[in-house]
Formats: C-alpha cells, structure tokens, sequence
C-alpha cells in the first residue's frame, strides 16, 4: 500500500534535486527492483515476495540449487518468461537520458536488477552488481555464456563440458563481482550527487554504497513511494513510483 503523495512536497523536492544534480560533477545511481515494477516486474518484499511460498532469500542461493537445481531453474525460468513480455518503462528511459545531460563516465548506474532493463532503455554505463538473468555459467568449467531471454531446458548444460549451468546472478551468500562491485564503491565515494532509486535498501553490501556516498559527502536523493531503513540516511526524499518522479526530474534538467 502506497502512501498518498504529496503533490507541493514533491514537486519542492523536485526542483531541489533538480538544482543538485546540475551543481554536481559527479553522478551515482542505485537502483532496485522498484525501478522496474512499473514495467509489470515483480519486486522481491512487496507482497508478491514469495515464490511457491519461499522467501527469495530461501531460493537464491547456492545451497538450494545444489539442493533442488529444478526447483531453482523454475524460479529463474518463469522470471525470464516474464522478462520477455516487458518493455523499460519511463523511469528506466529517464535514467537513460540523464545519463546523455553529464560528461561520458561522470553517471554511474549501479543496479542491483538482473533484469537488463536499463540496458535495453539504452543506459550506456551500468554496473550489474548482482549479475545477470541473460547470462548464464557452467558449475563445471565457470564458462560464462549469453542465453538472451529464449527458453532453457528445464536442467540447460554446458555446451563445452557438458556440466549443469547456473543463472549468472550473486544468489545470497556469494560475493559480488569484483570490477562491477570495486566501480561501484568508487562510484558512490566520488559522485556529488547519489540517487537511491527503488530499493529497501535491505540487501548488503549493495544498500552500504548509501553510507559509502555520505561519508563521501554526497547529497542523496531518495526515489521511492515508501519509506525505507535508508530514508532517515538519506538528505532529500521524493516520494513516488520512480516511473512518475525520475521524467519530471530530467524534465527539470533539460529546461534548465
Ligand atoms: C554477501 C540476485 C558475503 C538474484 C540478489 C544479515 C544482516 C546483513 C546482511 C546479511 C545478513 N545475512 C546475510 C546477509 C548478507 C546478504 C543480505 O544482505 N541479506 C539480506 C536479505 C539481509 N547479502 C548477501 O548474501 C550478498 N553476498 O554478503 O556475500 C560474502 C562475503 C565474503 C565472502 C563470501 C561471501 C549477496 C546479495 C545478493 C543477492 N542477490 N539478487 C536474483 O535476483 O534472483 S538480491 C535481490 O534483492 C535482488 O538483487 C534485489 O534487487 C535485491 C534487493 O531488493 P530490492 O531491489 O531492494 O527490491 P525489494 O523488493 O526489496 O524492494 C523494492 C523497493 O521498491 C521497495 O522499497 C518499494 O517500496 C519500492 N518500489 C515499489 N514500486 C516502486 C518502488 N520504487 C520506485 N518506483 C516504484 N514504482
Ligand atoms: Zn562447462
């Protein structure tokens, strides 16, 4: 359940983010699942959170697949189905157009989605974090290979060795991969300016980059319709669905 938005809040929230970001050298992004919730995507705590009635945090992980690889190809099968009936929704595009009004490298995209969304909105620079659902790795011999969104097999093999391929995602427990993950501490350590869009901010380290901008002395910017543990960490929140808030912020940019 949303809170009802407060129209003069946000548009007063609106201007002030516009004015930093255009003071800002420097510009850093994290987003969450919420980003994509308005292209038809389910998040991960809303109350679509569960999947066949285990938390995520239950199947994402090394231990089931190794456990249950079906139950856990399942998951990701019918979240790559999914992938294949949505579209970038106006949030994702506005991130893509922010990203062309600052200097090539001085906007990072930090996301903790696997769904390629901003991608495909057309976001140049983007640090996948938490990996990716259009890739997948072999447990034998760790090739990694392109699977685009096309069906899998139910078990899918590895076409060199033969052993069971895995979703290239960091399931929980596994560490993050290390360029993406060491771009986006420098990332958030160096931008001026942090935006935190669509995340519970629950999910570490990825929710610490939050602290990381602020001992970095950024001014963070909060894109959310509910309150979050980051929001009392956070100087400015914009309470709404990204897929409203992030067009009339870039609106704001491009008449200057
Ligand atoms: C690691 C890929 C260690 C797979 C994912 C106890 C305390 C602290 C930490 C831990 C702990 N126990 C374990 C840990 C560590 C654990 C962790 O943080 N657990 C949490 C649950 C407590 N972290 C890990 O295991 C990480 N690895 O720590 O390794 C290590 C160290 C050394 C050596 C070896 C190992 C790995 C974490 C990565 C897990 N993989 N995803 C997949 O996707 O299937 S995490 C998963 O959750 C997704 O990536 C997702 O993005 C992420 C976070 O969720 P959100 O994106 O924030 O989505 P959520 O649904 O939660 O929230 C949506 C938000 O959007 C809400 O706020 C909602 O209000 C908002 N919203 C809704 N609609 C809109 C909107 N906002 C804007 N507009 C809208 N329209
Ligand atoms: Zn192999």
């Amino acid at each position: 359940m949303h809170h009802p938005v407060d129209h003069d809040e946000l548009e007063h929230g609106l201007d002030a983010a516009a004015l930093w970001l255009l003071q800002a050298e420097r510009v850093a992004v994290l987003t969450g699942a919420g980003v994509s919730a308005e292209s038809g995507l389910a998040t991960f705590r809303g109350p679509d959170g569960l999947w066949e009635g285990h938390p995520v945090e239950q199947v994402a992980t090394p231990e089931a697949f190794r456990r249950d690889p079906q139950m856990v190809w399942r998951f990701y099968h019918g979240r790559r189905a999914a992938l294949r009936m949505v579209e970038p929704n106006p949030g994702h595009r506005a991130l893509a157009e922010l990203e062309t009004l600052f200097p090539a490298s001085h906007l990072t995209l930090i996301t903790q989605n696997v769904d390629g969304l901003h991608q495909a909105a057309g976001s140049g620079r983007v640090l996948e974090v938490h990996g990716t659902l259009r890739q997948v790795r072999c447990e034998a011999c760790a090739e990694t290979s392109d699977a685009g969104l096309l069906p899998l097999p139910e078990l899918p093999t590895c076409g060199s060795c033969g052993g069971l391929l895995r979703p290239a995602v960091v399931w929980f427990g596994e560490m993050l991969p290390q360029d993406a993950w060491w771009q986006a501490e420098s990332a958030a350590w160096d931008c001026d300016c942090f935006l935190v869009v669509g995340t519970s901010a629950l999910v570490y380290p990825a929710a610490g980059l939050i602290d990381l901008a602020r001992s970095g002395n950024s001014r963070i910017v909060e894109v959310n319709p509910d309150r979050t543990p980051a929001s009392p960490r956070v100087d400015l929140r914009l309470r709404g669905p990204a897929g409203k808030v992030l067009p009339a912020l870039v609106q704001r940019l491009r008449t200057g």
